[in-house]
């Protein structure tokens, strides 16, 4: 062995210091091996939680192009909110029902125009004063099939609601569902946050807005809160015409699980929403 080494110019080593030297690698190796899977592991969960923070921005977005539109809630829960939008927004998921430059009332103004797409808010055809959705004016029998656009929820008046829009906490699948219904039929379903390990949806109003009496802030702090707007219903969930009218705004706030990490994300959002507020609603 010996003039073996010595054959590639080196002073040449014993067996038993190459032993040596390669029972200090060894034991070199653990801890430095330790080191770099802990290196790794930390890595690897960033490297989730990048993902999921990524993965949550896609929802968030999904929900902000949703909150520009939003006019109505129609049920809120701690884990299910159902809202109403324009029928406009038929361009996503049916673009075939909604045509911004065609005329559907035939009175020569464009859709994307036209306060009243379907002609239905005046009592005759030029008297402002008898928009049926004034005070004090007769509405027809479901108030919210007529009217201008922002409180016609029935644009093409087959007597259903024309876009509503669900998000739904699903634990046992640990997602955030989205569901889009056309004249009250689902036609679109997708996952706004995954790895989701607890939702809460609450909702909010205002004092003396909407008709919210101006005593409902109990606690004072300026916003009616979802306990407060039950107060002034049945309790529990707002599921009912007299506690959903008053609505205008809402908060999201979800967990989400990050691989190989005891930190979770959490996604929130809280916001009043200028379309909500300035709805008049009907039953
Ligand atoms: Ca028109
Ligand atoms: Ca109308
Ligand atoms: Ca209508
Ligand atoms: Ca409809």
């Amino acid at each position: 062995m010996k003039n073996v080494l010595k054959k590639f110019g080196g002073a040449g080593v014993t067996l038993t210091e190459l032993m040596l030297v390669s029972a200090i690698i060894g034991i070199l190796a653990i801890p430095l091996t330790r080191m770099l899977k802990g290196g790794l592991g930390a890595f690897m969960a960033a490297e989730s939680r990048t993902t999921r923070q990524q993965s949550a921005t896609t929802g968030r977005g999904a929900v902000a192009w949703d909150m520009k539109d939003i006019n109505e809630v129609l049920f809120g829960s701690p884990t299910r909110v159902v809202f109403v939008m324009d029928s406009y927004r038929w361009q996503d998921v049916r673009p075939d029902k909604y045509n911004y430059f065609a005329d559907d009332d035939g009175d020569a103004v464009q859709n994307i125009s036209d306060p009243d797409r379907d002609g239905d808010a005046l009592v005759g055809n030029t008297d402002m004063r008898s928009l049926m959705n004034r005070p004090g004016k007769v509405v027809g029998t479901v108030g919210w099939r007529q009217g201008l656009d922002l409180e016609d929820d029935d644009e093409d008046n087959d007597g259903r609601r024309d876009l509503t829009v669900s998000y739904t906490y699903l634990p046992d699948r640990q997602v955030v569902e989205r569901e889009v219904f056309v004249n009250e039929e689902s036609v679109q379903k997708s996952t706004l946050w995954d790895h989701v390990v607890s939702s809460t949806f609450t909702y909010f109003a205002r004092p003396d807005t909407l008709g919210v009496p101006p005593n409902a802030d109990t606690g004072g702090d300026g916003i009616v809160d979802t306990a407060e707007l039950a107060a002034l219903g049945n309790g529990g969930d707002l599921d009912r015409f007299a506690e959903t009218r008053w609505i205008s705004g809402w908060e999201y706030a979800i967990t989400i699980l990050t691989e190989g990490s005891a930190v979770p994300y959490v996604e929130k959002r809280r916001d009043f929403y200028p379309l909500m507020e300035s709805k008049e609603k009907f039953p």
